[in-house]
């Protein structure tokens, strides 16, 4: 390698020196980003240190990377982004950070002091565009304070001041280069941070026991807020006796052997349930809002660690603000040896229903009606071809719905309540690099793999093992068929091309076939693990109806997502 006698990073107390020392403090030992000048003080600093840099082809990759690394390893994930376009690329996927709370710090190109309102390159309001989306968005402008802004926006990024989420910190390229003498950096800015522990109120502990013990038909709901408390959720279970739904972000957190769960029983526990137990989540739309329509019977218990999701739609009696494991072992202390009065032949009937439905091995399915292999063929050869600690991500429209349903991997990504098309690959990335003992399957619509395919190129470059199974029906599936049902049928701009993509996976260096067959699957999907990274291309059907498209989901009813709900709903309003 060329040496040269200019080292603009000479100075090793720099801001940007500091802001590399802080982050290796705070053991981020990875940073997602792509490289410009603005950012390159910082940049080579962190190198220097042996934090990982991985170079990404588009900053919404990077970002949404830093996401996935943040909710599978608890850590707090890190992009690094340039000035202008480079922050402006981020903008989408720091929006699907915020709706999902991931704590991810951004951080920014900046034009030096000297230039403001110049008319500088790559100069724009990046903090007034990621304000809405972000939980702190500044510009630090202070050489000696930027560590201590770093450490408050880091404490903001878990939580603190409201729910975690992504923060966006920018400094101008000449306060990365002023020299910060090391008296003026407290110690305590750089040291780790706990998380935080919020005890229960014991009131409002005794008052759910109260509650819960004297439901007949209590259920117990649980989201993304709830990730650490799984064995107190089971716990809670076997002594209330209660049924148990997860949702899209909590899928594992209770063993899906567990008697409580009855996932297959989801709309008549909803209907049927008399007092439901909400722990860290929205009562967002995959809970029909909360709605009487829905929930006609029921009275809420709300518990989670952060008021965003203790206060939404529908009051909870008691409204719980503590971390949520310390609570539940606090509830069931409390109960103590109180008999629930849980009505015990409704909770059998729906584990037996949801036994039976769950029990039914299903079609082995093959071929829709074009010939063409049934996306659902798919999920069944994986799960021949797959272990059970594979993390799995999935992504698309129709082959979404259908992933949901298929895919059996516990620890699973997707899409997200942003249903934010293109994290597919960039998450399965982030995934591998952080697990790389891991096998990690990517399942994505031929739609949704093309907005950011060219991450194919960075698990090659960055040895990310990862197996990414593209649907190749040629086309944006759901919208097509909202189009053909819902507007007459005609198809406009939702037809794209049975292109190859397996081709270009190996063009860019990974291993790639192309499966027409369903036959073929089983191989294919067995040789992308022994290769990967790898891409296997199979031929889908577009005549197969996932449920996502026959229940409402793509067609945008006004009341609520599903249309069984807006029925619901319109009923209760007197429009039916
Ligand atoms: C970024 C973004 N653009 C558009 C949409 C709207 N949308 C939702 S599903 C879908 C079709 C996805 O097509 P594909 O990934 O090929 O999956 P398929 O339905 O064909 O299985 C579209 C366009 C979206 N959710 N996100
Ligand atoms: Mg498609």
């Amino acid at each position: 390698m060329a040496t040269s006698a200019n080292d603009l990073n000479a100075d090793h107390d720099s801001c940007a020196a500091w802001i590399a020392r802080f982050l290796k403090a705070r053991g981020v030992d990875r940073i997602f980003g792509l490289q410009g000048g603005h950012i390159q003080p910082i940049w080579d600093h962190a190198a220097q240190l042996g934090v990982r840099i991985i170079d990404v082809r588009h900053e919404v990759a990077a970002v949404h990377m830093a996401h996935a690394h943040a909710e599978l390893t608890d850590e707090l994930g890190v992009a690094m982004v340039t000035a202008g376009p480079g922050v402006t690329n981020t903008t989408t996927a720091v929006a699907n950070a915020s709706l999902a709370r991931a704590p991810v710090l951004v951080i920014g190109g900046c034009t030096s002091r000297a230039q403001a309102n110049l008319g500088p390159l790559q100069d724009i309001p990046h903090v007034d565009i990621l304000r809405p989306v972000t939980r702190q968005a500044r510009t630090l402008r202070v050489a000696d304070q930027v560590i201590r802004e770093f450490d408050e926006g880091v404490a903001r990024a878990f939580g603190d001041l409201g729910e975690p989420g992504p923060v966006y910190l920018e400094i101008p390229t000449d306060v990365l280069r002023a020299h910060v003498p090391a008296n003026l950096v407290l110690e305590e800015w750089m040291r780790p941070k706990k998380p935080r522990v919020i005890h229960p109120d014991p009131t409002a502990i005794t008052q759910a026991v109260e509650v819960l013990w004297s439901a007949k038909r209590p259920l117990v709901v649980t989201g993304r807020g709830a990730r650490q408390a799984g064995p107190a959720i089971v716990r809670l279970l076997d002594s209330l006796g209660a049924v148990y739904l997860d949702t899209q972000e909590s899928r594992g957190l209770v063993p899906a052997s567990h008697p409580a769960a009855v996932g297959a029983m989801r709309a008549l526990a909803m209907t049927e349930a008399d007092t439901v137990l909400v722990i860290g989540r929205k009562l967002d739309y995959q809970l029909a809002y909360g709605s009487p329509a829905v929930f006609p019977n029921a009275k809420f218990i709300r518990l989670a660690d952060t008021p965003g999701e203790l206060i939404d739609n529908r009051r909870g009696d008691p409204e719980i603000l503590a971390t949520p494991a310390l609570a539940l072992d606090a509830i069931v202390a409390a109960a103590g040896n109180r008999q629930p009065a849980v009505d015990k032949p409704w909770v059998e009937g729906l584990q037996k229903r949801h036994r039976e439905r769950s029990a039914k091995a299903g079609p082995k399915y093959a071929i829709g009606s074009d010939g063409r292999v049934d996306p659902r063929a798919v999920f069944q050869a994986l799960r021949e071809k797959t272990k059970p600690d594979c993390i799995a991500i999935a992504d698309g429209g129709d082959f979404l719905s259908f992933a949901r349903v298929g895919l059996e991997a516990t620890t699973y990504m997707d899409a997200g309540a942003f249903g934010c098309l293109g994290v597919g690959t960039p998450y399965a990335v982030a995934a591998s690099l952080a697990y790389p003992g891991r096998q990690v399957v990517c399942v994505t619509g031929d739609g949704a793999f093309g907005l950011n395919a060219m991450e194919i190129d960075t698990a090659v470059r960055h040895g990310a093992k990862i197996v990414v199974i593209v649907s190749n029906n040629a086309a944006w599936n759901i919208e097509r068929h909202d189009q053909e049902t819902n507007y007459g049928g005609r198809v406009v701009g939702t037809l794209l091309a049975h292109s190859d993509y397996a081709g270009m996976a190996r063009a860019l260096g990974a291993y790639g076939e192309r499966v027409e067959n369903p036959e073929g699957l089983p191989g294919a999907i067995e040789r992308a693990i022994c290769n990967a990274p790898a891409l296997v291309d199979v031929v889908t059907s577009q005549t197969v109806v996932s449920s996502d498209a026959t229940k409402g989901l793509g067609f945008v009813p006004e009341f609520q997502p599903l249309t069984a709900w807006d029925d619901l709903e319109r009923k209760r309003r007197g429009l039916l």
